[in-house]
């Protein structure tokens, strides 16, 4: 006999909170068959050539848009809107946010914030990627178009967040600010079963995960930190693991489950780091801290970061708490 599916976990989940009216749980069913719709896709990218490649387009951050980062975009975006509880849609490949203006949608309470297809970098090489969502509340008023404001907000005020990796096999984590609970795709039918409840980051690990490659370019605060992971300081001498998969996804879910810290600091050439508060950083330092983990950017807590503009970037570190916090101590200069 099988787990949970995840339909019965969200419908479940729906009922311990008095008074909701199910727009939540359509939310999250519609990115379950989006996110369904791009495994199968995922799967056959050596195939199939209409889904392999560069797509010949760049998205506003300069990058090239792969094939497969333009048909998610589009699977989210039309799943999300065929549910008529969603008023917009900000997401990493469109300049704009998207305003669903069809009268059903404008009575949507919430917006949806995706990074649709991330680490896109990785598709043509069969290595692990995922897609990032987070949910808010809107804060314009119900029945209007959506608003910038209503994606501007701290991330401590998102109502669910969560990612899908397409790996070894595809999996579904979220959070709706009640533990964090991962569900593994069977393709044979079709269906998420609960398979990780209640997920934990170790307090501690041994796993580091940067690109170090931008060393060089980073501050002396950061050297200093990656000095101390080789060893070079702690009084063991014994360095710590490092493992940098290159989607944010796959490092995360990885040192979620075995320990370890992650991190994409500024750089000489990148004063902001290169990730984007809204649909990469926020919704992972969400699932972070409801999994008892800990995520900071240079001025303190992720979730607390007002954000200025839809594409925003921050310098990012995320992991176990206990790593997290020793990471602290260096960009305090405690060290
Ligand atoms: P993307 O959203 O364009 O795929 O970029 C984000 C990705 C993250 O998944 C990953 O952690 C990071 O970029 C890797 O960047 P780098 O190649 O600079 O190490
Ligand atoms: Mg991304």
């Amino acid at each position: 006999m099988k787990n949970k599916t995840l339909g019965e976990f969200i419908i479940d989940n729906q009922n311990d909170f008095p008074g909701s009216t199910g727009e939540l749980s359509k939310i999250l069913s519609s990115i379950r068959l989006a996110a369904k719709l791009v495994s199968h896709e995922t799967n056959k990218a050596g195939l199939a050539k209409h889904i392999l490649g560069a797509a010949g387009t760049e998205n506003i951050q300069g990058e090239q848009q792969q094939k497969l980062d333009v048909y998610a975009d589009h699977q989210f975006i039309e799943a999300l809107k065929a549910r008529e509880v969603v008023c917009g849609i900000g997401s990493e490949e469109n300049d704009d946010f998207v305003s669903f203006d069809e009268e059903k949608c404008k009575k949507g309470k919430y917006v949806v914030l995706m990074d649709p297809l991330d680490g896109s970098s990785n598709i043509d090489v069969k290595v692990s990627i995922g897609t990032i969502f987070s949910v808010f509340e809107r804060c314009s008023a119900i029945g209007n178009p959506a608003e910038l404001k209503d994606f501007l907000q701290k991330g401590v005020k998102q109502v669910a967040a969560g990612y899908v990796i397409y790996g070894s096999s595809t999996m579904l984590v979220y959070s709706t600010g009640n533990g964090v609970n991962g569900f593994t795709f069977d393709p044979s039918i079709g269906v998420f079963f609960l398979s990780h409840p209640n997920m934990k980051f170790p307090s501690s690990g041994s796993i580091y995960s940067m690109n170090e490659g931008n060393l060089n370019h980073c501050s002396a605060e950061i050297q200093d930190y990656i000095s101390f992971c080789k060893g070079n300081n702690t009084a063991t001498k014994k360095p710590y693991t490092a493992r940098y998969i290159g989607s944010l996804v796959a490092d995360f879910h990885r040192n979620l489950i075995k320990g370890g810290i992650y991190l994409y600091p500024s750089t000489t050439t990148a004063p902001n780091g290169k990730l984007r508060l809204l649909y990469e950083c926020s919704p992972l330092a969400f699932l972070a801290e409801q999994a008892g983990g800990m995520a900071i950017s240079d001025k303190g807590r992720v979730l607390d970061i007002q954000p200025e503009e839809l594409h925003q970037r921050v310098p990012f570190y995320i992991g176990s708490k206990e790593m997290v916090k020793e990471l602290e101590v260096f960009l305090q200069g405690g060290n």
